[in-house]
């Protein structure tokens, strides 16, 4: 399996550019169904440890049913599937272009969520537009046992969020823990009182803000991630849900920026226009770097060769 390595504000990503499975034509979504029931083992070697972390979120390049678009792409992590993943969308952008199968401006990507179009500004300064978002529920109260009453809303960014301004302890890396307790027992109880996104759909991130420490971000966020990791960067997906819920507000007009400062101070700026449906569409920028390069090996006789599964919920 070949591979490169890029992080995105701190964030990794590990695109698979050789060796991946087979998954057919089709659509993106179809193909993400055949490799999420054919071919998971090809999941949890690339990310699992002993060759990665449960910080990496993965991305198969496959070919694009749609002409237009440069790649498609398929985003994972260390227990399932992602349906957009903005930082890692600033990851593959950066890794096309080191590879030299893309040039500054322009590259459209295929998602199974649909296309998102990456602008390379430099060739690791990438905006990424991202699909249509949207706020779905406004001030959901829920009352988890450990916490109290939370307030939160849901917003879809490319993944399901519940975004909650009040956060249980404040915004530092030293609280890394206690936070991830915290947004665990938040998607437990969102789970059991079977509160989700539209169509059911499962609410798998929780997304906590509070004030930012640079002087001219707008907000800090601590972002858990499916698989039970933060996420380093500000989450390209995440800070799209927050701009849907500041729209909503009235607290972000179209062409004004927002600048989102992660949990270790690293930042994106975005902005939105408004789509034809109503919907925000939302554009992250922020920088991607090359960070490896080379070949994850298999050895027949390595107990661990499929990964070693540490993860909690999926
Ligand atoms: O940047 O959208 C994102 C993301 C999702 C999970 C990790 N990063």
């Amino acid at each position: 399996m070949r591979i490169i390595d890029s992080h995105t504000e701190g964030e990794p990503t590990r695109v698979i550019i050789g060796g991946g499975p087979d998954l057919g034509n089709g659509s993106l979504r179809e193909r993400l169904l055949r490799f999420k029931q054919n071919h998971d083992h090809f999941r949890s070697t690339a990310i699992n440890e002993p060759r990665g972390s449960e910080a990496v979120v993965g991305a198969l390049l496959c070919e694009p049913e749609d002409s237009t678009c440069a790649t498609g792409v398929i985003f994972f992590n260390n227990t399932g599937y992602l349906g957009m993943c903005g930082h890692g969308a600033m990851g593959v952008a950066a890794t096309l272009a080191y590879q030299g199968r893309v040039g500054l401006g322009l590259c459209r990507l295929e998602t199974p969520v649909g296309v998102v179009e990456a602008n390379l500004l430099t060739p690791n300064r990438v905006a990424i537009e991202n699909v249509p978002s949207y706020r779905y529920r406004h001030q959901v109260s829920l009352n988890v046992p450990e916490l109290g009453t939370i307030v939160g809303d849901i917003a879809w960014g490319g993944n399901w969020f519940f975004l909650i301004e009040q956060t249980p302890v404040p915004l530092t890396l030293q609280n890394v823990k206690p936070l991830t307790a915290a947004a665990l027992q938040i998607r437990s109880e969102l789970e059991r009182q079977q509160i989700t996104g539209a169509d059911g759909e499962e609410i798998d991130h929780i997304e906590f803000f509070g004030p930012a420490e640079s002087s001219n971000a707008n907000s800090r966020n601590f972002v858990y991630c499916p698989g039970g990791a933060y996420d380093r960067s500000p989450c390209g997906t995440g800070t799209s849900a927050k701009l849907a819920c500041l729209a909503a507000d009235g607290k972000l007009m179209p062409g004004e920026s927002w600048i989102q400062e992660s949990i270790i101070g690293s930042r994106f700026v975005a902005t939105y226009h408004v789509g034809s449906n109503g919907e925000i569409i939302p554009t992250i920028t922020g920088n991607a770097f090359i960070c490896g390069e080379g070949i994850l090996i298999l050895q027949r006789d390595d107990p661990f060769r499929n990964g070693i599964s540490l993860a909690g919920p999926a």
